[in-house]
């Protein structure tokens, strides 16, 4: 059964990853890429989308800019993650995709509304400025749409606070939209992304793919080691985004629970904390549900593969 998904994104080491995810796999139909300021300024992250795409070998897919800044709060970027660039480490080539005329949010509305109810799933891999107003733009579209499968919170650590993770605290106003709207939600947050770990036998199962893509991901996983080293301490880096796409793809990658999960926006410690309420039985109109543990090997067949039928990609 073939997934159309919207990707909403801010490219981005992981998200890049998971674009090549999303594309090189032959369930999921990828209708829209949409960009949004979070790992570094709009207007990086974009440039770094259309590259992506021409090294992915990307075409007839629109992609649109989105929003340039979060709902309430001063711009936050990532640089000691991502680099200046937002995508550093590989040399990118010129984007050859010409972006959508349209606004993103606009995009993500009209494609929503052009197809049938429960069509489209919406995968956030960034902050969820684009998603909130376009529910807000167009309530219509959280009825029609299939779920929403976003990377971002956890409900037992942070990284960009002790308990906010960094796309729910860019925004934090968005973030609370999109919890709190009727549509299935389902957290891929901290606790799960934390298990993908891109360890040496990892990096060269991709390696061993031996195209130009699966060498661009090496690159992007050497330079996000790297940072993640250097700013975090991990020994190896967690590689998140993609984990969103893998549960649309196969939900039995991972275990989820059925939990309520609400913003924190006046916490002074918690303040873009995803709370989690684990207390049974979990209310009948519970609508958010949150990703508890990764099926590691199977998560990384998913890419390996995905590179495989990607090939090599005339640039
Ligand atoms: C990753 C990100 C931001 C900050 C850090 N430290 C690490 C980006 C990733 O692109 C992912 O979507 C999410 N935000 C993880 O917090
Ligand atoms: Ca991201």
């Amino acid at each position: 059964m073939t997934r159309k998904i919207i990707l909403d994104c801010d490219p981005g080491h992981d998200d890049a990853i998971a674009m090549l995810l999303a594309h090189g796999n032959p369930d999921i139909d990828l209708v829209a890429v949409t960009t949004v300021v979070g790992n570094q300024t709009l207007e990086k992250v974009t440039r770094n989308a259309l590259s992506v795409a021409r090294i992915a070998g990307i075409t007839g897919v629109p992609f649109a800019a989105g929003c340039p800044r979060p709902l309430v709060r001063a711009i936050e970027t990532a640089p000691d993650i991502h680099g200046e660039t937002g995508l550093d480490g590989p040399v990118l080539p010129e984007p050859t995709l010409e972006l959508d005329r349209r606004h993103a949010v606009d995009l993500i509305i009209d494609t929503v509304m052009s197809h049938e109810p429960g069509e489209i799933t919406i995968v956030p891999t960034a902050g969820l400025t684009n998603i909130a107003l376009a529910a807000r733009k167009e309530p219509r579209i959280v009825e029609r749409v299939r779920e929403v499968v976003l990377m971002g919170g956890g409900y037992h650590e942070g990284n960009w606070s002790a308990v906010a993770e960094f796309n729910i605290i860019i925004d934090p106003e968005a973030a609370h939209i999109v919890f709190n709207e009727s549509w299935p939600v389902t957290m891929v947050g901290l606790d799960l992304t934390h298990q993908a770990l891109a360890t040496p036998e990892v990096a060269e199962k991709i390696a061993a793919v031996g195209t130009k893509p699966a060498k661009f991901v090496g690159e992007l996983l050497d330079f996000f080691g790297a940072t993640y080293k250097e700013a975090q301490g991990f020994e190896h880096p967690p590689v998140h985004d993609p984990c969103a796409v893998a549960y649309v793809i196969d939900p039995s990658v991972m275990t989820v629970r059925k939990a309520p999960v609400d913003v924190e926006l006046s916490g002074g410690l918690t303040l873009g904390m995803t709370v989690t309420d684990f207390r049974a039985p979990a209310p009948a109109d519970c609508n958010t549900q949150v990703a508890v543990e990764l099926d590691r090997e199977r998560f990384w067949d998913l890419v390996v593969d995905a590179l495989e039928r990607i090939g090599d990609v005339e640039a």
